[in-house]
């Protein structure tokens, strides 16, 4: 068993639906702990520097208008195997092909609103943590 951390965004769709406590209560009730937490409206520059990996993508303009048009809420999950136990609470990045009972079945309305983004793994999760949260900014709580 390994106690990881990941990070998590609560995108702004979710965010202009109130429904950040049915989201964050999800977390908790896997087991999930939240150890940093934040809201914040994203810059472009900051959105593109998150979503590096996808600039050549054909959806990354629209990627990083979607994750700037709103607040989004930014928060650290630790936890056993977080970064998988997280992302099987998020479900398919594309709603329709999400799960029932999986955040993204529950909130989403598409592949671009799709209410969360998770790390996809233990590097991504490192190094987004890092992008948002300085050391002192995470309360480990285990
Ligand atoms: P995320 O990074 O947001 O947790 O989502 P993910 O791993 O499930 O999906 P990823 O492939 O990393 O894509 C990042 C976000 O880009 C949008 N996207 N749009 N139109 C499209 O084909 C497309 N593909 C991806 C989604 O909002 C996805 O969450
Ligand atoms: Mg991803």
């Amino acid at each position: 068993m390994a106690l990881e951390r990941t990070l998590s965004i609560i995108k702004p769709d979710a965010v202009a639906k109130n429904v950040i406590g049915e989201i964050e209560s999800r977390f908790e009730k896997a087991g999930l702990r939240i150890v940093a937490m934040k809201m914040l409206q994203l810059s472009r520059e900051k959105a593109e520097g998150f979503y590096a990996e996808h600039k050549e993508r054909p959806f990354f303009k629209d990627l990083v208008d979607f994750m700037t048009s709103g607040p989004v809420v930014v928060q650290v999950l630790e936890g056993e195997n977080a970064v998988i136990a997280n992302r099987d609470l998020m479900g398919a990045t594309n709603p329709k092909e999400a799960a029932p009972g999986t955040i993204r079945a529950d909130f989403a309305q598409s592949i671009d609103a799709n209410a969360v983004h998770g790390s996809d793994s233990a590097e991504s999760a490192a190094r987004e943590v890092s992008y948002f949260f300085a050391d002192d900014e995470i309360c480990p709580r285990s």
